[in-house]
């Protein structure tokens, strides 16, 4: 694996995971950054001790001071820059995402795009912070709204979109006035650095007070040290509903504000009017790319009992061709799992589907031989289903699909997919104009995010992103 790109990010044997912006904290303790694309290892980063963090958050502070004072035009300024910067990184960047997560190449450098995309977009914000002017009951006598920055944003991300969900809240904060400290999930730190060093270089170039953009590293203890600070008044966390419940706690009890972006139990419903060119694709797409580990991947298919069979058959077909391995060779479908924990809760959730009464369809199972040494490379299944078995209930983060079978009205299809705890994104394939609306109704899909002849995963910077019920919310608008 030839790894040229690690050089390009100025990324080393041994990386400081704490940084204030300018300048990087040395530590002594380090985790290592293994690739489940080979179960080699790529390189360590310092973990943040407690002093540290203090030492970070001190500096945030008095950056925030400096940097709410800079004209919003001018914080766009350089988050153009960055922009900028990130075209040119954008292969290596890419590359590093492949390698570090697992997801393909084609998608590293999908979310390296929508940086970029997110930067644009905020360089026009930056001149667009409008408030409304209302006229007042007072004689003599007028109102208006100003926005104001809140402080220091901390944000919390998970391993699966290591570098483009950190970029849709920092480059947002940054040009509201508000200053960062990310702490990226401890699966995925390199990504980290390089998104650190790489703006490292735009920050110092525009004489920007150090500690406007910093990054912490470690386990779920650095986030705590984070949640549970009122100096931090906005957290954004994305990641697992059980995480989310924590964090969302510990914010709320020093009534702080938080963003989450938690589980998702995805399903797109198929009815007898759907186009079954569509239903494949989307429902392909979504179920094994990134292997699941998207939060918007699809985990059930809802199908009308007349289309059930051709469904069945013609998606088992797609799926005996699915090439499996390294997915930095554009030849492959689907990449590996991130490490041998997510292994294990793969298999584990096979294990309860068939003890819960499912039926296997497409076997799952994990490869073995020299192309899958890191043990992380598992097969996508398909599993037939009721939606009220427990473990479709539950959202396991792996290219597991549940078939499920409706009979009756599309009425029929939309309770079966709001019955679930999750409400993050949803889907429908059909031709039928009414069937469409009445999914994207008010008493339609309960999800954040309903799509119609396309499949459940897939964000776009314009839009806004996110979910209802244990997905948390927050950010989420019913689009
Ligand atoms: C997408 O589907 O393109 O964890 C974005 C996730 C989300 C991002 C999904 N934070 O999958």
């Amino acid at each position: 694996m030839k790894t040229s790109f690690l050089k390009n990010l100025d990324l080393h044997k041994k990386n400081e995971g704490t940084w204030t912006g300018l300048k990087a904290l040395k530590s002594d303790t380090y985790i290592e950054s293994f690739s489940p694309v080979d179960g080699k290892l790529i390189g360590s980063v310092s973990v943040t001790s407690k002093k540290d963090y203090e030492k970070v958050v001190n500096t945030a502070q008095k950056a925030f001071a400096e940097w709410r004072l800079f004209p919003a035009p001018k914080r766009g300024e350089i988050v153009r820059q960055y922009g900028m910067e990130l075209r040119k990184y954008k292969e290596s960047l890419g590359q590093l995402v492949s390698y570090e997560m697992g997801k393909s190449l084609q998608e590293g450098l999908g979310e390296v795009q929508e940086m970029i995309d997110i930067c644009d977009f905020a360089v026009g914000l930056s001149r667009q912070l409008y408030g409304l002017s209302m006229h007042s009951e007072r004689p003599l006598h007028r109102m208006y709204e100003q926005w104001h920055p809140l402080g220091i944003v901390g944000i919390i991300s998970a391993f699966n979109f290591p570098v483009a969900v950190w970029s849709w809240n920092a480059m947002i904060a940054m040009v509201c006035g508000d200053v960062c400290i990310w702490k990226a999930s401890e699966k995925t730190p390199l990504c980290a650095v390089a998104c650190q060093n790489i703006l490292h270089k735009v920050l110092k170039a525009n004489k920007v007070p150090e500690g406007v953009s910093c990054i912490i590293t470690g386990d779920y203890k650095v986030g705590e040290w984070m949640t549970h600070d009122s100096r931090v008044p906005l957290i954004s966390a994305t990641g697992s509903t059980r995480m989310g419940k924590i964090v969302g706690t510990a914010v709320a009890e020093r009534l702080g504000r938080s963003l989450l972006e938690l589980g998702g139990n995805n399903a797109i419903i198929v009815t007898d009017s759907a186009d079954l060119n569509l239903v494949l694709t989307g429902a392909l797409f979504g179920a094994v790319g990134t292997c699941g580990q998207r939060c918007t991947s699809t985990r059930r298919l809802i199908v009308h009992e007349n289309l059930y069979n051709d469904v069945k058959s013609k998606l088992t077909k797609a799926y005996t061709q699915l090439k499996i391995g390294n997915p930095l060779n554009s030849k492959n479908h689907v990449g590996p799992l991130i490490d041998k924990t997510a292994v294990n809760n793969y298999l584990l959730a096979l294990e309860s589907a068939v003890d819960q009464g499912a039926t296997v369809l497409v076997e799952g199972g994990v490869l073995k031989g020299k192309e899958y040494e890191s043990g992380c490379y598992v097969k996508p299944c398909i599993i037939e289903a009721e939606n009220s078995l427990p473990i479709v209930q539950h959202e396991t983060f792996a290219p597991i699909l549940y078939l499920l079978k409706y009979k009756g009205g599309v009425a029929n299809a939309i309770t079966i997919q709001n019955a679930v705890p999750q409400g993050l994104s949803s889907a429908i394939m059909t031709t039928n104009l009414r069937e469409a609306e009445s999914f994207l109704s008010s008493s339609g899909s309960d999800c954040g995010i309903a799509n119609v002849n396309i499949g459940t995963s897939g964000a776009e910077i314009g839009g806004a992103f996110g979910g209802e019920k244990e997905t948390g919310g927050g950010q989420g608008v019913r689009i």
